[in-house]
């Protein structure tokens, strides 16, 4: 499927080549992470999951508890880390690429999704979008896991190759002069995991109507993104599908022990922590942050400060907050 295909053989590489690939073309390949046989339970146990979830949305008249998004024929649905296969899943590629996350997003790396995106034939493409507003930095970045092959006609992701470095909206005149550009398909292979930067301009591919011989109805790519967690995370357009009961509570790093025990207490921000504290951890009373209850306090936003200007290290960092709060 991917032989003979050069330009999906240049994305493909070993997890030491991710950071490289990503910088490059903003999405990478590493093959067989999961075997046949851990795509073959993941794929039941998800669509297991979907038709309860239908069955929960029609009872109950409540979508967000189990779904993302849903169109006609597309729907992302929200996975408990304790589905089967999920967390064993979820292990073994983590065991492949959590590194080269960590190399990506740093070692604060939130987990901000955990889902899957499955189509059925006559599913519209999306439209071309990034999954989040485009950043001077890389900020999220996503694992897709094909647990099935996924050939042209099984509405694979499509990507515009190098446009995560492409300032702008899609639809702002630069970025939107990519989308004349030629689309990759992500033809990914069972067990195969694409890397992808949130910023990438992509679209799930359309389904054809009638399924061709030997192809399975559903399309299923399971998936998380992470997050730098050293960045802002609010007021943008990111939504990303994570059950809302595991925000802020998944770190890339203790994925060891939340695939077994479920999500830690919740973390903020390290400059959200040190902003607290600078300010003598001044707080809401009722546990939340303030940032979470939207209160703007001394008329500050965080939203205000182009984040790429913040510097990395602590000292740095601790300077540029004292300057923030005397405005
Ligand atoms: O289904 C896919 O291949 C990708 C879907 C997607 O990009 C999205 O829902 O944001
Ligand atoms: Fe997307």
């Amino acid at each position: 499927m991917l032989d003979g295909d050069p330009e999906l053989e240049e994305l493909i590489t070993c997890p030491e080549g991710i950071l490289e690939h990503l910088e490059e073309y903003g999405v990478a390949i590493v093959r067989g992470v999961l075997s046949r046989t851990q795509c073959e339970d993941g794929l039941r146990s998800i669509l297991q999951h979907q038709s309860k979830s239908d069955a929960e949305v029609n009872d109950t008249g409540i979508e967000g508890s189990w779904f993302s998004q849903r169109y006609p024929f597309r729907d992302d649905v929200l996975l408990p880390y304790d589905l089967p296969t999920v967390s064993e899943n979820l292990t073994q590629i983590l065991g492949m690429i959590a590194s080269p996350l960590m190399e990506l997003l740093g070692e604060e790396a939130m987990c901000t999704e955990l889902a899957a995106h499955i189509s059925q034939p006559g599913a519209a493409p999306n439209s071309f979008h990034r999954d989040h507003r485009w950043t001077q930095s890389r900020q999220v970045v996503s694992c897709f896991t094909a647990l099935q092959d996924i050939p042209y006609d099984l509405g694979p992701t499509e990507v515009l190759l190098g446009t995560h470095k492409v300032p702008g909206s899609v639809e702002n005149k630069e970025a939107s002069s990519m989308k004349d550009r030629k689309y990759t398909q992500l033809r990914l292979r069972c067990g195969d995991v694409a890397i992808m930067d949130a910023r990438l301009i992509h679209r799930g591919g359309a389904r054809p109507e009638v399924l061709r011989d030997g192809l399975p109805m559903h399309r299923v790519l399971f998936y998380t993104s992470w997050r730098d967690w050293c960045c802002n995370a609010h007021n943008d357009d990111y939504t990303p599908s994570l059950l809302p009961e595991y925000v802020d509570r998944l770190p890339l790093k203790d994925s060891a022990t939340w695939c077994v025990s479920g999500p830690m207490a919740r973390r903020y921000p390290f400059r959200f922590q040190l902003f607290e504290s600078l300010k003598g951890g001044a707080s809401d009373g009722l546990g939340l942050h303030p940032f979470e209850v939207n209160e703007v306090q001394d008329s500050f936003e965080f939203d205000d400060v182009d984040i790429d200007d913040i510097p990395e290290d602590a000292e740095a960092m601790e300077e540029a907050a004292r300057g923030i709060m005397a405005i």
